[in-house]
């Protein structure tokens, strides 16, 4: 009798050491079910993504010699939860026990937890292989400790894997943090290498969805998909990020522009969140580079670029399992009002807004300092409800799943968690949008006015943000 393994579609990863063992030991399920695409209004480039990237997966391991149980989202036969899927199969073949990975967040853990309860064979739950960090060890290194540093964290995780170190147990340059050389706005001279596109075709995809009612927000350019949905992909988008964007990486990681969406930033986060590439590796190329092309290359980039994925990454997850699920209900300002529905158009005046939120329901996509400082400090001025707020990143990003989206969103962005992850609110005025990026020359408003009809919104917002919460 053989082993029944469930793959969740954020579990691509393919140096798992389940498939170096023989194949006739196991037989391996993945599916698309309506739990998770109806869990919230998720992108449509998001759903097709997702549902690319895990039929290329299942055939890649099939190729291989792999039994897979692959199924589709109109199946006859599929029930439409993970749970209820497993229990037909087991109902249906003999198996001996059911194994499954750590699951990354909070909601398919507990089902899988209560799943493993009502089988009658054993069941066993086993590491998904990613991660530097385990789920807990961001709470034993600060056990006992009031606040949770992300510098501190960062820190001890580059001792740890000795990364970026010189022998002497020092950090490479006498610094560990560029943070102040990474916030240049753009120089218009630059020249801003071309965005990797994929072409991936997802007209299937986009057809079953409409097919089975699944409500999607967001746009889709042709039916296809930019973003990478295999792993060769995934290896040939780290190629380019290395080759051509992260030099200027870090000088230009804050900076925004209208032209330039991108800008310098990877793109690589759908590719390491659903696996298709592990951090380490990440991690191991960029420094790789950096130490054979010693000089065009700069730290300064490096350094941010690594901080980043051992840093920021790690340590929102560890966050996660520490502090969910209570977490997930925190509103520290208690702020209740509800987001503007051009958050689902991209229609304001106000032209920081349009491009950010555009972008993201364009591409699927927008880098941190737009999520941050233009549209997550919007809502965060405005008083807008973060569990909305939290629903509308959660949906709109390619890379958005749960635990990483969360603590960045209420955390980083909301201060919802009443500083948990940060030590202050991320609030601005328009000073700080128009100093960080082009949007305010092509502005119906003006980013100096405070009051009167071309008054920046960002101004009010910002004085009133500071007198409400003196
Ligand atoms: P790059 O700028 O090229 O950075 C490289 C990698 O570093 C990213 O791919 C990502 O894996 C990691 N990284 C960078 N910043 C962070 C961070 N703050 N937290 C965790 N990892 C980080 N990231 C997600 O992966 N999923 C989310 O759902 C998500 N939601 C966010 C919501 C808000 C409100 C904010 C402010 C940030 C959010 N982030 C999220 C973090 C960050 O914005 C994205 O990881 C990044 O924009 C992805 O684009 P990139 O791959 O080009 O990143
Ligand atoms: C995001 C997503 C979507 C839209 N659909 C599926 C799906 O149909 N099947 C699946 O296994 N995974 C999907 N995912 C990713 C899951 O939400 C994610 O794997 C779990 O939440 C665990 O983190
Ligand atoms: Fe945004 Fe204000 Fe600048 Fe307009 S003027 S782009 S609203 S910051």
């Amino acid at each position: 009798m053989k082993v029944l393994r469930l793959i969740l579609g954020d579990q691509l990863n393919h140096a798992h050491s389940w498939f170096s063992q023989e194949p006739h030991l196991a037989e391996y399920v993945l599916m698309e079910v309506k739990s998770e695409t109806d869990y919230v209004a998720h992108h449509i480039q998001k759903v097709c993504a997702f549902f690319l990237a895990m039929r290329t997966f299942a055939a890649e391991l099939q190729a291989n010699g792999f039994t897979v149980h692959y199924i589709n989202l109109d199946d006859q036969n599929n029930k439409q939860s993970f749970s209820e899927n497993i229990i037909a199969l087991l109902a249906s073949n003999q198996y001996s026990k059911f194994e499954y990975q750590e699951p990354d967040e909070y909601r398919v853990d507990a089902e899988l937890k209560a799943l493993c309860q009502n089988i009658s064979i054993p069941s066993e739950i086993l590491s998904s292989e990613h991660f530097f960090t385990s789920r807990t060890d961001l709470s034993q290194f600060f056990k006992g400790k009031k606040t949770l540093i992300m510098e501190s964290f960062y820190r001890h995780m580059r001792k740890k894997h000795n990364l970026l170190m010189q022998a002497n147990g020092e950090p490479i340059g006498d610094r560990w943090n560029f943070d102040s050389e990474n916030r240049k706005a753009f120089n218009e001279k630059e020249r801003v290498p071309a965005v990797t596109n994929f072409q991936n075709d997802a007209s299937e995809i986009v057809t079953l969805l409409a097919e089975q009612g699944v409500k999607t927000i967001g746009n889709i350019n042709g039916n296809t998909i930019p973003h990478p949905i295999s792993r060769s992909q995934s290896i040939a988008l780290l190629k380019y990020f290395i080759e051509e964007q992260l030099t200027l990486f870090g000088k230009y990681e804050d900076a925004m522009h209208t032209e330039h969406k991108q800008l310098f930033h990877s793109r690589l986060s759908f590719s390491l969140n659903v696996k298709l590439l592990s951090p380490a590796e990440v991690i191991d190329a960029v420094i790789e580079a950096y130490n054979k092309q010693s000089g065009t290359i700069s730290l300064e980039s490096v350094e941010g670029f690594v901080r980043q994925i051992i840093g920021w990454r790690e340590f929102m997850r560890g966050v996660y399992w520490k502090e969910m699920p209570d977490y997930a209900q925190l509103n520290f300002f208690n702020h209740q009002r509800a987001l503007p529905k051009w958050f689902w158009t991209g229609e304001t005046k106000m032209n920081c807004l349009k491009h950010a939120i555009g972008q993201s329901l364009d591409l699927a996509y927008a880098h941190h300092i737009q999520r941050l400082m233009v549209i997550g400090n919007f809502a965060l001025l405005f008083g807008a409800n973060p569990r909305e707020v939290e629903n509308w990143y959660l949906g709109v990003y390619i890379d958005a799943l749960e635990w990483v989206e969360i603590t960045n969103t209420l955390g980083m962005s909301q201060f919802a968690d009443g500083g948990i992850v940060g030590t202050k609110p991320y609030v601005s005025s328009a000073n700080y949008i128009n100093k960080m990026s082009n949007y305010c020359k092509g502005c119906h408003y003006n980013h100096k006015e405070r009051v009167g009809e071309k008054a920046c919104p960002f101004n009010s917002l910002y004085w009133n943000f500071h007198l409400q919460h003196e």
